[in-house]
Order: C-alpha cells, then sequence, then structure tokens
C-alpha cells in the first residue's frame, strides 16, 4: 500500500512538472515572436526614415532634376500664388514671424532660397507682365489713425522698399511706373501713418513706384498746384516715370482693389470722403488723389503755378483736361473710399480769394501758365528709406494790385 501510494505522487508530481515545461516553452516561443514583430517594426521604421530623408535631400539639392524638369519646373518664375500644385518652391521665411500666410496675405515677394551653382547656368526667364488684377489684394481695409506710429515701426514693416522710397515687384513685369507725389509743409505725422498704410498697398497692386516728398521751404502763401508740378519735374530727373499720381497727404484709400496706375483718361481716384460723407461733392470735382500718364499731365500744359493758397487749383486741373477734350476716369463708387486724417486749416494756406475768377479763365490762362513756365529752386534732395524728400523754394504771391 505505501508503495503504490508513492507511485501514485510520484506520477502525479511528474505530470505536472512536464505540464509547466509545457507552459513555458510555449512562453518562449511567443516572446520570441513578440521580439522579431519589434525587430520588424523597427526595421520598417528606419527604412521609412531613410526614404524620407533622400527625399527630402534630393529636393533640397535639386538631385533629380535632371529626371523630372517637368515636375520641378522653372524656379525662377515664382508665381507667388498657389500655383499648379506640381511646382515645389523654397521660401525664404527668415523675417521673424513670416509665415506663407502672411505673406500671402501682404501680397509680398515670395523669395527662392539660393540654389548651389550647378554646371548649367539657366537663362533668365523674362518675367510675365504683372496681373491686370493683382491676385494677393485684401479689399476693404480697416484704417484708423489712433494707435501711436513712429518712422521706425513704418521701415521695419516695409524692408523690401530700397532707398528713396522706390519698389518694384520681383515676380512679374510692371504695367506702369509711377511716381507718386506728395505736396508738404509741417505734416510729419501724416507722413507716417500715409507710409504705414500706402507701402503694403502699393506692394500689393504690384506696382513699381517711388515716392517724392515736395516739400515747400520758409513760411510763404502754400502752393498746392505748383508743388505738384515741381514733384513731376523732378521725379522724371530720378527715374523714366510714365504715370504721376498726385496724393495729399492725409489721404488713405479705404480699399485696395482702387488701383494706384494710369488710366486711359485722367484718374480721380478720391472720389468718396468720410469728411464728403462717402459721396462726391460735386460732379467736376478733382481733390485730393489724382493720376495723369506723362502724355496726360503734358497735354493740360501741367498745372497751374498761380494758384496760392487754400482751393480752386483742383477745379482748374479739372477745367484743363476738359478743355483739351479728355475726360475724367473714376473707381467704381464702392472702391473709391477714403479716410482723411482730421486736421486744422494749417497756417500760412488760407483760402484765396482769387479763386473763384480764376477758374472762369482756365481756357486763357493754361497755355502760358503750368509745366512751361515753372520756375523753382531745389535746395536739397535726401533720399530716405521709406521716401525721397525734395525741399524746394518755390517763391511767393505777387502783390496784390492796390485798390485805390
Ligand atoms: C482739399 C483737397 C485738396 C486740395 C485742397 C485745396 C480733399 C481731401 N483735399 O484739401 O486736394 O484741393 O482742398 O487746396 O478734399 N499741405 C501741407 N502743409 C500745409 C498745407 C497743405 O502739407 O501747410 C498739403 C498736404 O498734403 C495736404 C494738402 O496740401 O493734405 C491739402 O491741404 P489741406 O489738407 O489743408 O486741405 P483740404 O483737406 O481742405
Ligand atoms: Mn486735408
Amino acid at each position: 500500500m505505501p508503495v503504490a501510494a508513492s507511485a501514485l505522487s510520484w506520477l502525479a508530481v511528474a505530470g505536472r512538472s512536464s505540464s509547466s515545461a509545457m507552459t513555458r516553452l510555449m512562453l518562449g516561443r511567443t516572446l520570441e515572436r513578440i521580439c522579431k514583430g519589434v525587430l520588424l517594426l523597427c526595421l520598417l521604421h528606419f527604412l521609412i526614415m531613410m526614404i524620407l530623408y533622400f527625399d527630402v535631400y534630393s529636393q533640397r539639392f535639386d538631385l533629380f532634376s535632371r529626371f523630372n524638369n517637368g515636375r520641378n519646373g522653372s524656379r525662377n518664375n515664382v508665381s507667388g500664388a498657389a500655383g499648379n500644385g506640381h511646382h515645389f518652391y523654397y521660401y525664404n521665411l527668415s523675417r521673424p514671424n513670416a509665415t506663407l500666410a502672411s505673406y500671402a496675405a501682404t501680397g509680398e515677394q515670395v523669395v527662392p532660397s539660393s540654389q548651389p551653382e550647378t554646371n548649367q547656368t539657366p537663362s533668365p526667364k523674362p518675367l510675365p507682365p504683372c496681373p491686370e488684377n493683382p491676385p494677393g489684394l485684401v479689399g476693404r481695409l480697416l484704417i484708423e489713425f489712433s494707435s501711436q506710429m513712429t518712422m521706425e515701426r513704418v521701415q521695419k514693416e516695409n524692408p523690401n522698399v530700397t532707398e528713396g522710397g522706390r519698389y518694384t515687384p520681383p515676380d512679374c513685369q510692371p504695367r506702369w511706373k509711377v511716381a507718386i507725389i506728395i505736396p508738404f509743409r509741417h505734416r510729419e505725422n501724416h507722413l507716417k501713418y500715409w507710409l504705414h498704410y500706402l507701402h503694403p498697398i502699393l506692394r500689393r497692386q504690384r506696382i513699381d513706384y517711388g515716392i517724392y516728398i515736395i516739400n515747400q521751404l520758409g513760411e510763404d502763401t502754400f502752393n498746392r498746384a505748383k508743388l505738384l508740378n515741381v514733384g513731376y519735374t523732378e521725379a522724371l530727373k530720378e527715374a523714366e516715370y510714365d504715370c504721376f499720381i498726385f496724393s495729399d497727404v492725409d489721404l488713405i484709400p479705404m480699399d485696395d482693389r482702387n488701383l494706384y496706375h494710369c488710366y486711359d483718361q485722367p484718374r480721380h481716384f478720391a472720389i468718396a470722403m468720410d469728411k464728403f460723407g462717402f459721396r462726391l461733392p460735386y460732379a467736376g470735382y478733382f481733390g485730393g488723389v489724382s493720376g495723369l500718364s506723362k502724355k496726360q499731365f503734358l497735354k493740360i500744359n501741367g498745372f497751374p503755378n498761380e494758384y496760392w493758397g487754400w482751393g480752386g487749383e483742383d477745379d482748374d486741373i479739372y477745367n484743363r483736361i476738359t478743355l483739351n477734350g479728355m475726360k475724367v476716369s473714376r473707381p467704381d463708387v464702392r472702391l473709391g473710399r477714403y479716410r482723411m486724417i482730421k486736421h486744422e486749416r494749417d497756417k500760412h494756406n488760407e483760402p484765396n480769394p482769387q479763386r473763384f475768377n480764376k477758374i472762369q479763365n482756365t481756357k486763357n490762362t493754361m497755355k502760358k501758365d503750368g509745366i512751361s513756365s515753372l520756375t523753382y529752386r531745389v535746395v536739397q534732395v535726401k533720399r530716405y528709406p521709406l521716401y525721397t524728400n525734395i525741399s524746394v523754394e518755390i517763391g511767393k504771391p505777387p502783390p496784390r494790385p492796390f485798390k485805390g
């Protein structure tokens, strides 16, 4: 009995140990499979990493450009907009906080990063003409004059403007070369806002332009139209402009679709100002901001030089245009909206009492009084980062005839 019992208990022990060995074996196999799986995953991961790495590397250094010319195309010819999806561009986003979206929003040029030298030097392709409807425009703009403005800030905002306030679009051939002429005296604060708002707008409009501030020296009576004639003459000494836009320093367009270039007919831009309840004050109004091509300007013998003090000169210009068989062209009333920075009447720019008589006589005076009879003296030309300042002496009004 004891022998049989011990044999039985031995068999039981042996059975238990063989089943635990089996379990261990199965566990081992499972572990082995898991390890193999993990190893395989690692390998796969490594492989993917390598593929990705070489793909980026090849794009960056154009390793495979020979094989996919059609795909990568010409990189000099950056379209700026989304393009056709098959183009790979490298963007220079070195400016602080720059994002592709912010570049798209400002319409600023997107510059391809420098390419390493290759044996084949690509022949520079001629730039396409700038689009008539620039794609980066924003439309209606929020214009306000309550925040503090400094010239340093405006300079930082406009790193692509070159000395003297010049700019040309990098990616297309501009249709016009525009000189923007501003009559000026003692309006430094207004000028900061004007530059702050206008430079980005003009850039988005893909215009080749230069900004000329024509500063009347001394404290004699102000003469807006004569300063504009000076601006025309002096700008042409700087570059071959074919379009001239004459703007008050205190007027800011509220819509960037109001395009600052020249048109078939002399252009009146500022047609709906806040100070006139966003309406044209009268049909023949031509004040604020206007633009004439070189040909149109010469056809009317420029502007009158003999309007001293406030008022009348804009009506005389309007008369010159119609008397010479031209019409005034204007933008859509929704696009021609402007804000004027509120101001008092300046000293030495009192309303000109002769203005009503003078505008009756444009037909007789325009041939002898204009760009053909202009005299002035340039005292200083100074090129600042965002504009060119031309300080001039333009004389003073002739003595009033004595009334006995
Ligand atoms: C209106 C017209 C303006 C002109 C003027 C009559 C509007 C918005 N503009 O302007 O185009 O026809 O009447 O002459 O309706 N300026 C100086 N310093 C001065 C004086 C004038 O810089 O001391 C310049 C400056 O660019 C100014 C412009 O001349 O914006 C017109 O003078 P204003 O602003 O005093 O006259 P305003 O607003 O009645
Ligand atoms: Mn004004």
